[in-house]
């Protein structure tokens, strides 16, 4: 994760429930079991990409059922006709995990326990960004980077998925004369446009951890299943932060015939969360809340929770205070907060804290 670069790692899910019971591995080929998937599962709505059409940069999105995609999956043609929507439906963005919390279909590896971002919002009962990606064979998902620019691992429990992936600022070659960026990228405009990619084909059991920043672009080369999270950590936080202050310039300049106006720097806010997800409150709201809850420890309130019940060691718990007060510190002092005085005052509180805190961080 600090020098931000990808990774594989195999033999990852073994022990997971859904590697070994939604799988079928008695037949020739194995397939999805889908009467197993029917006795556990409830009917509800799942979110649903039709890869067959294109939704300004990425592809329309609808809700089905989830028995009637398992029936389309299992009885609808398996002919190459892009007409079939057994060929375009891809089951993607499933919060299966948050919508089901009694079952536990797989347990996040201890080498992606750190997350700052689920962290906090299972422990607040928010929304969580743990994913299950059900796709037939030719889906795929369009170019992009990941929410705020985060991490994210994705964990193939059955077939296998294509990868391209380009190291952070390699997209850059890719953008038009208006900046924006490509739909979808083949091999042949990658390099035409001399690019540095890595192409990876990830198989059953496999981990591909996405740093922050990469664009990719993913590809269903067979029917697939994947468990996914995207999250933040202290490696990446502050590449977070710059993402959210990029974000605001952006909001400023594109508002910026409005600055007279009352409230405009709430305006501005507003805007920066609908566009971006987050805005300075929130991020804030998180550092905050990931630095009491690792003060607390040190000062003798027990041990820090991780998702999945994992527990932080004293050394990662004092890596997270540090990077939290380095980039408080650097934030204040270089008055990114100087427009909103109320969340200022709360980082210079925070910040206070762990320098009068006694611990010698
Ligand atoms: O598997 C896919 O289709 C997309 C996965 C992805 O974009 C991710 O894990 O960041
Ligand atoms: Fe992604």
């Amino acid at each position: 994760m600090q020098p931000n670069r990808a990774v594989i790692v195999e033999g990852i899910a073994n022990d997971w429930e859904c590697f070994r019971r939604w799988i079928d591995r008695s037949v020739v080929p194995p397939k999805l079991d889908v009467p197993y998937l029917k006795q556990i599962l409830p009917n509800v709505p799942v979110p649903i990409a039709d890869c067959g059409k294109q939704h300004y940069n990425s592809h329309e999105k609808l809700d089905l059922p989830l028995f009637d995609f398992l029936q389309s999956w299992e009885t609808g043609e398996t002919n190459d006709s892009p007409e079939s929507t057994r060929n375009r439906y891809y089951l993607k963005d499933w919060h299966l995990r948050s919508e089901c919390p009694e079952y536990g279909f797989y347990r996040t590896p201890p080498l992606f326990a750190s997350d700052w971002l689920n962290e906090f919002l299972l422990e607040q009962a928010s929304d969580d960004y743990r994913f299950v990606y059900i796709g037939p064979k030719g889906t795929w998902t369009a170019f992009h980077a990941d929410v705020f620019g985060s991490y994210s691992w994705s964990v193939n429990i059955f077939g296998r998925k294509r990868w391209y992936l380009l190291p952070a600022g390699e997209e850059q070659k890719l953008q038009n004369s208006l900046r924006s960026l490509p739909f979808s990228v083949t091999e042949q405009t990658l390099r035409d446009a001399s690019v540095t990619f890595f192409t990876i084909e990830q198989e059953a059991g496999e981990a591909i951890f996405v740093p922050t920043g990469w664009y990719h672009q993913v590809m269903n080369v067979e029917d697939a299943i994947s468990v996914n999270h995207n999250w933040f950590n202290g490696c990446n936080v502050g590449t977070i932060w710059c993402n959210l202050r990029d974000a605001m310039d952006d909001v400023r300049r594109e508002i910026d015939d409005c600055r007279e106006m009352d409230n405009f720097d709430e305006h501005c806010q507003v805007m920066l969360k609908a566009s971006f997800g987050m805005d300075y409150t929130d991020f804030l709201t998180i550092l905050l809340y990931v630095c009491d809850k690792r003060l607390a420890s040190l000062k003798g309130g027990g041990v820090v929770k991780q998702i999945d019940d994992y527990v932080l060691g004293k050394k990662h718990v004092m890596f997270d205070i540090v990077t939290i007060r380095e980039l408080l510190s650097e934030t204040i002092e270089k008055g990114y907060f100087n427009s909103y005085p109320e969340l200022n005052a709360l980082a210079v509180n925070c910040l206070h804290q762990l320098r009068s805190s006694g611990l010698s961080l």
